[in-house]
């Protein structure tokens, strides 16, 4: 849904998507002269992190593998081709070419979900009124790049462990850590302690995210990081940093309106604690 809006993020309405319908979006509904747009900003291709141009004779990859650093595989199984391009498993998104995204097919992401229960000014917690469910909140941040609230994710670097990326991403975007002295730093470490080594896992594949194509695309792993009494994320100096501009709790119901598909990923995180949605 999100990557078939009509312009392309960031391009001020210079780049169109072809319109597919709701119909059209699986590869396996034939659309003889189906012809989108290629784009990639110019400014990704000259990135050192990035792919070069497939076609290009210093770009060898292995698909569908491990390789080298860079994961090449997808939580969706194996992706195909078409021209030599790497087809979003998904179905079409009207528009060819990366983007934003420095990777064909799969750019690997991690979103950490940072949870505590809500509670009245004497500690007790609160329950929603028509569903007699407790209140869950999650830490959110607004993104600098569209201004929407959203979970602290971020992508994972090549031969990086989720689990490194999902305490990193936090650690830049919600507590600003890039911007902190050492002592800064310590302190933070100090008052998390082993908190980001007893998340549960809520989700592993495609994100529905407004940057994907048909040939690269977004995938993450969403784990939960719940603090039961509250204490220790009580004690956080929150401050948004890196790709963030704010940085709050959010109360849980399905009146989030978040970036890409992070809601959904919210709502499964709400069920897991069977609080209120
Ligand atoms: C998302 O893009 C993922 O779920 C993750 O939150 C995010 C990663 O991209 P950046 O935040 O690094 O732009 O949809
Ligand atoms: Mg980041
Ligand atoms: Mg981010």
């Amino acid at each position: 849904m999100k990557c078939r809006d009509r312009y392309y993020p960031r391009t001020n309405g210079t780049v169109e998507r072809l319109t597919v319908s709701d119909d059209k979006v699986s590869w396996k509904v034939l659309w003889d002269n189906y012809n989108p747009p290629d784009f990639t900003f110019e400014h990704i291709k000259k990135q050192a992190w990035a792919d070069p141009e497939i076609g290009d004779s210093n770009f060898i990859p292995s698909w569908n593998k491990l390789d080298g650093n860079v994961d090449r595989r997808s939580h969706m199984g194996f992706y195909t081709f078409w021209g030599g391009y790497p087809q979003n498993p998904c179905g079409r998104t009207g528009l060819r070419g990366r983007g934003l995204l420095g990777r064909w097919g799969p750019n690997h992401a991690a979103d950490p979900v940072v949870t505590r229960w809500k509670r009245g000014q004497d500690g007790h917690q609160i329950t929603d009124k028509m569903t007699n469910k407790p209140l869950l909140q999650f830490i959110g941040i607004r993104r600098r790049d569209c201004g929407q609230w959203a979970i602290p994710g971020g992508m994972v670097d090549p031969g990086e462990l989720v689990s490194t990326t999902l305490k990193r991403e936090f650690l830049e975007e919600a507590l600003n850590t890039l911007e902190l002295d050492t002592e800064g730093q310590e302190n933070i470490e100090k008052l998390l302690g082993d908190f980001f080594s007893w998340g549960a896992e809520i989700y592993k594949g495609y994100v529905d995210d407004p940057r994907n194509t048909d040939n690269a695309w977004i995938e993450t792993v969403v784990y939960n990081f719940h603090d039961d009494k509250g204490v220790i994320v009580g004690s956080l100096p929150f401050s948004a940093g890196d790709d963030a501009i704010s940085v709050k709790w959010l109360d849980v119901s399905n009146a989030l309106n978040l970036y890409a598909s992070h809601s959904d990923f919210i709502k499964l995180v709400a069920l897991k604690h069977n609080a209120h949605w």
